[in-house]
């Protein structure tokens, strides 16, 4: 046998590629120098600076798996994870805003785009001197997305876009907007279109007063009338199809994104638990504290081992999106479970700010929900495993 290491219990870095590696630890430095010292303060405002965008595209964070010929990093889907995982150590907002640019935005672009748009906008999304978000979620369509109501019209030169978006993270700062909309020219079917900012009819506000994921700016999409050319189009794909092949990505980055906040708060309650004496002897030496560990230490373990099966089956281009579903809700669940735990373990100052646990704890409820919520996840696995559909 070999000795038991607590900080890599299964060896789990031996089973990353080199590039792997080394994109992973490289994320993880950017993350601690920039990011960390940072967040706090953005948190406690309600405040995105998108410069962090810019500083994140300079470091190879935001297009991961995009060819280098587009100014991506051309890498694989385990890297990107591994970028997700260092990214939510420090806050799940931050990971947000770079899933959006990434999965939600460069990955339509680019599986879906014409050549000019990718040319036109994947350079300087990777960059980060582009800004943008993705409108799937409407007012009254949240889990129920083909329940949309934004419509796309014929115009002679194109299209004319009519409708709202709810939800949308880094609306307020985009400067281009990729929207889902049923199109009255392709049989009300569903089709993308990539809005720029400063278009006629076209505003974002922002949404105030969040209470989770407030390092990560929120908004609407309302578009009025908004009159685009045939080259707004997203040409290459038609139907739902179109944006759940981005949440796929989008899921499976959060699924080691959580992880890695799960790591923040279990580190933390570990040490914690050492500094920290009640009734003469350290808090980790009691018998509940231990085992709260080992619960948090075992699920990390086994959620991170699961993200790593998926995402080489990703990499061969032998994934199905119920796998992402059971990574997804698993991770999630179990991130948000630890977070809550390592609150409690920290006593009265674990809602303070400086210890991190109650901000992870905050963001994962959004997490939980966004991307489809725990329970809609169940019942993408139910269908998988029963046949029968449970939506409505
Ligand atoms: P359903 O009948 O199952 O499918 C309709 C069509 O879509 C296809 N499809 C998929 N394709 C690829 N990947 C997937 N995961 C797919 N899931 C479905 C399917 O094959 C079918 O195609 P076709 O050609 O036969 O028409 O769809 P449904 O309408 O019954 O929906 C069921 C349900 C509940 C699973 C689905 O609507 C769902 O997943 N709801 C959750 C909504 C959601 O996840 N919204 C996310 C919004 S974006 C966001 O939250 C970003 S936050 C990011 C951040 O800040 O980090
Ligand atoms: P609802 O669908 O109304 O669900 C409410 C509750 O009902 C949930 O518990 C749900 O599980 C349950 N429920 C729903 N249907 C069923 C059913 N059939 N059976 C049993 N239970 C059910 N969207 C975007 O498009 N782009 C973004 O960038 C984006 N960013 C976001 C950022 C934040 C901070 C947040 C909070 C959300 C974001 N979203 C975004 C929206 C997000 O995807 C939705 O909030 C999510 O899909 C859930 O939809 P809803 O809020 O309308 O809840």
């Amino acid at each position: 046998g070999i000795p038991y290491n607590w900080s890599d219990p299964f060896l789990f870095d031996e089973q990353l590629g080199e590039e792997e590696r080394m994109i992973s630890a490289a994320a993880r430095a950017f993350c601690q120098d920039r990011l960390a010292p940072r967040v706090e303060q953005a948190y406690l405002d309600e405040h995105t600076d998108p410069e962090i965008f810019r500083e994140m595209g300079e470091s190879g964070l935001l297009g991961v798996t995009v060819p280098e010929e587009y100014g991506g990093v051309g890498a694989s889907y385990v890297a990107y994870g591994l970028v997700a995982r260092e990214v939510e150590r420090i806050d799940s907002g931050y990971r947000s805003m770079m899933s959006v640019q990434s999965s939600l935005v460069m990955f339509p672009i680019l599986a879906y785009g014409s050549e000019a748009q990718k040319r036109k906008y994947l350079p300087h999304l990777a960059a980060g001197t582009m800004i943008g978000c993705f409108g799937l979620t409407e007012p009254d369509a949240g889990s129920d997305p083909a329940g949309m109501k934004t419509r796309a019209i014929r115009t002679e030169g194109g299209y004319r876009l009519t409708g709202s978006k709810m939800w949308i993270s880094n609306s307020p700062i985009a400067d281009i907007f990729v929207v889902w909309a049923k199109s009255e020219a392709h049989g009300g079917k569903v089709r993308g279109f990539i809005l720029e900012k400063g278009m006629k009819g076209l505003s974002a506000p922002k949404i105030a007063g969040k209470l989770s994921l407030r390092a990560s700016i929120t908004g609407e999409i309302v578009m009025e009338n908004v009159e685009v050319g045939e080259e707004a189009l997203l040409p290459g794909v038609e139907g739902m199809g179109g944006p759940f092949g981005c949440l796929n990505r989008a899921r499976y980055g959060i699924a080691w994104g959580v992880m890695g906040a799960a790591e923040d708060c279990f580190i933390c309650a570990r040490q914690y638990g050492l500094d920290r004496h009640q009734f003469g002897r350290p808090l980790a030496a009691t018998q509940l504290y231990q085992k709260k560990l080992a619960d948090m230490h075992s699920e990390i373990t086994l959620g991170l081992q699961s993200c790593l099966r998926v995402g080489q089956l990703f990499d061969e281009g032998r994934f199905a999106p119920e796998m992402i579903s059971l990574i997804k809700r698993n991770n999630c669940g179990k991130a948000l479970d630890i977070a809550r735990m390592a609150r409690d373990m920290h006593g009265g100052n674990g809602i303070q700010i400086g210890y991190h646990v109650m901000r992870h704890a905050q963001n994962l409820e959004t997490v939980n929900t966004y991307e489809g919520t725990h329970d809609v996840h169940a019942l993408i696995l139910g269908r998988a495993i029963t046949g029968l559909q449970a939506f409505s």
